[in-house]
């Protein structure tokens, strides 16, 4: 069968595939876009990535992007007000189809407003070890455009330093500093744990602990796949 009937017929018979309407949330570096990834590929979803999005308006150095770049490269949080205008347009646009956010809500004020503009199917919470963490974001590579990413010792490009899709230069990012990786997780603690707390009162969030990404995967997707989510 060729890829796309293939990818079709699974669309059909999965019942999980279509409306999902799912955050991923964990520490910096525990795993998000790794495993989005995995999951916008087998349930079908729109990848809503806050990170990625800033980083290309960024790169473009669009208004956004230049009220962002201090915050970013200080591993610092983007005011909640910006945040929120560049998220909701992204969710009413995918409106009509499932989508996965990676990155947001970071705040109690963004899993507030996100709570009183949609009904969420579940978030997935990726509990992984700081320690763990610290070491595998030194190794960490990009590409940019695209928001795919590498890593020297985990999954590395087919030739190095190029995009294994397009051959582009891959870069790292400059929040990957060790000293602003620390000031990241501890952001976590302070800002983010508390929204996973607000969901958990809310019986929304299913936890995944472990230090593979290759271990917590199955998991996530017989846990997805075993939802109700209409
Ligand atoms: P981001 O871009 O949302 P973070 O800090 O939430 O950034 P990050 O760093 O993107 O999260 P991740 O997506 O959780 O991490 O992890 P990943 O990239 O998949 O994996 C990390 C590395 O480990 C990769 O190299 C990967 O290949 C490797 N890896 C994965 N699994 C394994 C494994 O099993 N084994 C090994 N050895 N390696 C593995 O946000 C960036 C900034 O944007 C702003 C903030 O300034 C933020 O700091 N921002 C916001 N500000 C306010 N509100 C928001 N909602 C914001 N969203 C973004
Ligand atoms: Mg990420």
């Amino acid at each position: 069968m060729c890829s796309h009937v293939r990818q079709m017929a699974r669309s059909l018979s999965s019942p999980a595939a279509s409306k999902l309407r799912a955050v991923i949330m964990g520490p910096p570096g525990a795993g998000k876009g790794t495993i989005s990834k995995r999951m916008v590929e087998e349930f079908q979803l729109a990848h809503l990535s806050s990170g990625d999005m800033l980083r290309n308006h960024i790169s473009k150095q669009t208004k956004v992007g230049q009220k962002a770049k201090q915050y970013l490269d200080q591993g610092k949080l983007v005011p909640d007000e910006v945040m929120l205008k560049l998220i909701m347009v992204e969710l009413t646009q995918a409106s009509e189809t499932g989508w996965l956010l990676d990155g947001f809500p970071r705040t109690l004020g963004q899993g507030k407003a996100l709570a009183e503009e949609t009904s969420l199917s579940t978030i997935v919470n990726l509990d992984v070890p700081f320690q763990t963490i610290i070491d595998r974001v030194k190794g960490r590579w990009i590409h940019l455009p695209s928001g795919r990413v590498y890593n020297d010792d985990y999954n590395p490009p087919k030739v190095c330093g190029k995009d294994d899709i397009t051959g582009e230069e891959l870069v790292q990012r400059a929040d990957d500093h060790p000293d602003t990786v620390l000031e990241r997780l501890k952001l976590y603690e302070s800002q983010t744990k508390p929204v996973i707390d607000f969901f958990e009162a809310k019986g929304l969030v299913k936890t995944f602990s472990g230090t593979e990404s290759d271990v917590i995967w199955p998991q996530v997707k017989e846990y997805i796949n075993n939802i109700n989510f209409f």
